[in-house]
């Protein structure tokens, strides 16, 4: 990134320390020193000549459950669970807040201890809670093991703030451990949400004591991963806040995530480990809402409350209906994300029974009539507009039109063509009954012949004849010329063919050993071969500059260095041709990135893949 104002400004001393810290030391006494500013870089991969991106996460395989799972159940369950949602003052006065009680409602830090090691959650049943998630058609758990208020929900080494050593709670019991056991034996992937802001920590506020905040950090993180092997990690309070004061940076980000990718290359981590950026972690993260078209360059997961609250508060009965949580699921999965479903435990570990029940509603949906098909496995299609009366999804060669306004009879539904496709066949998933399909205008006319399936929505099945495509390629990359400066000028320092565009240099990396981390430029070359007679769209995300070129025409001019930015530029490519590409990318200072993805109406969006570029 070039000389972007931040809003605050990360001390240098906390570059690299703290894996070091961690490898000598284990768990650690608030005595311990803080960290000096002269210790050597801990980690093992890094300097010029690395690039951290390790996989393509629209395509890889360590994120394919996730990318078809779909839906999943997230789970807000810690101390201020045992408030219920309300707070009464000494004058009398009530507050009401969940999760951010003890800040939002200025409870000192002794009396929120003090309710703290009154908690009993005796009643949490993890076979219930992943019983319900299952009803629900959901695929995956996300449970709080820490939230801002710094309680660990676990028996953590690191301090006694936690469920098993400041609680009126069975000391034997270890709920992640049962959530862990349920949850394996239901076949549903289990996650940890974590939050980096830290309210209870006495370290965490000052930046001489920040490192061995982090220290107890990493410690926890490694219990979690070494104890309860999760699929995905959920990080949140990354922000820059105040009260404490949040000093997170992006350098601690990276930091965070080359040691949790050491300790388990597979795990999936949403971008709040760095700072929300496009480039950070494996997936974007919209809060109570739902992004309208799909989102570029990058995965992502919608996460939603079922009432107002995420942490239980016993008043919030502002329940959203089964049928808008089904419209959401729809509406996520036909923008190729996912959508993360909340429920808050009450203080005794019993998911409320409004939730159970809307959960259940969901999961009938889903179950029913093979409806789920438009939501697992399927994703976004470009194939066609999104329609007035419900969403399009798409797996392999099926449509999945989801009805969420049925017609009246022999009234069509209209559907915009974005491609030239053939319908095949049109049923109404899990009936017999009859769809016709006319060409129409700029599409086709559905006009189904009898009643919905049921009120929430019913999915009209469309097998297509997709638009033809090339045969698979033989590329093998691009040429990449590299200089080890950001002119282009002179001879390169390195020659190389790199097989896709993916390159993640954060702050320390580079394209070669003999070029360094700042000020460098990389000219990639060749041909691009598509499997479509198609408008492609080409999505670049880079930091500092980019500038893309087909056929010699400037499709993506973005000069201005920048932060992590995504940019856009569609021509119309052919099947099998190979046409002539260009990337000029410049890196200036701090941290360096280029990916290029694409997308047509018949390719789903991705790193654009070896086989399909060509080197000169
Ligand atoms: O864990 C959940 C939330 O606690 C956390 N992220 C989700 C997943 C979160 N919610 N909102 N925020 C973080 C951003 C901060 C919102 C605030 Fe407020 C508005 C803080 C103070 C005013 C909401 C209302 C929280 C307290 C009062």
């Amino acid at each position: 990134m070039h000389s972007r104002p931040k809003p605050f400004r990360a001390p240098v001393v906390l570059a690299a320390p703290v894996a070091l810290l961690l490898a000598a030391g284990g768990p650690v006494a608030a005595a311990h020193p803080p960290a000096p500013a002269t210790r050597p870089p801990a980690r093992t991969a890094a300097g010029p000549g690395t690039n951290h991106a390790t996989d393509d996460p629209f395509t890889a395989a360590r994120t394919s459950w996730w990318r078809q799972d779909r839906f999943g159940m997230f789970i807000h369950f810690g101390a201020y669970s045992n408030l219920e949602g309300e707070y009464t003052r000494p004058d009398g006065t009530v507050c009401r807040n969940a999760e951010w009680i003890e800040r939002e409602c200025g409870i000192p830090a002794a009396e929120y201890e003090k309710q703290a090691a009154t908690f009993d959650p005796s009643a949490f049943d993890a076979e219930a809670i992943v019983r319900a998630a299952k009803d629900a058609g959901q695929r995956y758990l996300v449970i709080t093991a820490k939230h801002h208020d710094g309680y660990a929900m676990w028996p953590t080494k690191q301090n006694t703030w936690n469920l098993r050593d400041h609680s009126a709670f069975d000391p034997h019991r270890d709920i992640l451990a049962e959530l862990k056991k349920a949850a394996d034996a239901a076949g549903i992937k289990l996650g940890f949400y974590y939050s980096i802001w830290d309210w209870h920590d006495p370290d965490f506020a000052d930046p001489a004591t920040f490192p061995r905040y982090k220290q107890r950090m990493y410690g926890q993180l490694k219990e979690l991963i070494d104890n309860y092997d999760p699929a995905l990690l959920w990080f949140d309070g990354e922000w820059d806040a105040e009260r404490p004061a949040n000093r997170w940076s992006r350098r601690d980000g990276a930091d965070l995530q080359a040691y949790l990718h050491g300790l388990n290359p597979r795990l999936i981590v949403n971008n709040r480990v760095g700072k929300r950026e496009v480039v950070d972690g494996d997936f974007g993260t919209p809060e109570q809402e739902i992004p309208a078209e799909p989102v570029d360059g990058q995965l992502w997961e919608s996460c939603m409350t079922l009432n107002d609250h995420w942490g239980f508060a016993r008043y919030d009965t502002h329940w959203k209906s089964p049928a808008t949580v089904v419209r959401n699921l729809l509406d996520v999965a036909s923008r190729g994300g996912n959508y993360l479903l909340n429920v808050g435990p009450d203080k005794y570990g019993r998911i409320p029974q409004p939730s159970v029940d809307r959960l259940r509603e969901t999961g009938r949906w889903l179950a029913a009539h093979g409806q789920g098909d438009a939501v697992y496995g399927a994703g976004y299609t470009g194939l066609v507009a999104a329609p007035p009366w419900g969403t399009v999804s798409r797996r392999g060669d099926v449509l999945y039109a989801a009805v969420t306004s049925w017609p009246a009879a022999g009234t069509p539904l209209h559907l915009t063509a974005r491609a030239p496709f053939d319908i095949t066949s049109a049923r109404v998933a899990g009936s017999s009954q009859r769809v016709r399909v006319a060409r129409s205008g700029d599409g086709f006319d559905l006009t189904p012949s009898g009643a919905a399936t049921g009120p929430l929505a019913s999915v009209l099945r469309l097998t297509i004849e997709p638009p033809a495509a090339a045969p698979a390629g033989d590329g093998t990359g691009l040429t990449a010329r590299s200089w080890a400066n950001d002119s282009f000028s002179g001879p390169p320092a390195a020659v190389t063919v790199d097989p896709t565009v993916n390159k993640s240099y954060r702050f320390d990396g580079s394209p070669d050993a003999g070029i360094p981390a700042d000020h460098f430029s990389t000219r990639w070359t060749g041909s691009v071969q598509p499997r479509f007679d198609e408008p492609y769209t080409f999505t670049t995300v880079s930091d500092d500059t980019v500038r893309l070129w087909i056929d010699d025409r400037l499709v993506i001019d973005s000069t201005t260095p920048h932060g992590p930015k995504v940019d856009k530029g569609t021509v119309v490519l052919k099947a099998g041709h190979r046409h002539r590409i260009r990337i000029d990318y410049t890196e200036r200072t701090g941290e360096a990135y280029l990916k290029l993805l694409w997308s047509s109406p018949s390719q789903a969006q991705e790193i654009v893949p070896r086989s399909r570029l060509h080197a000169d």
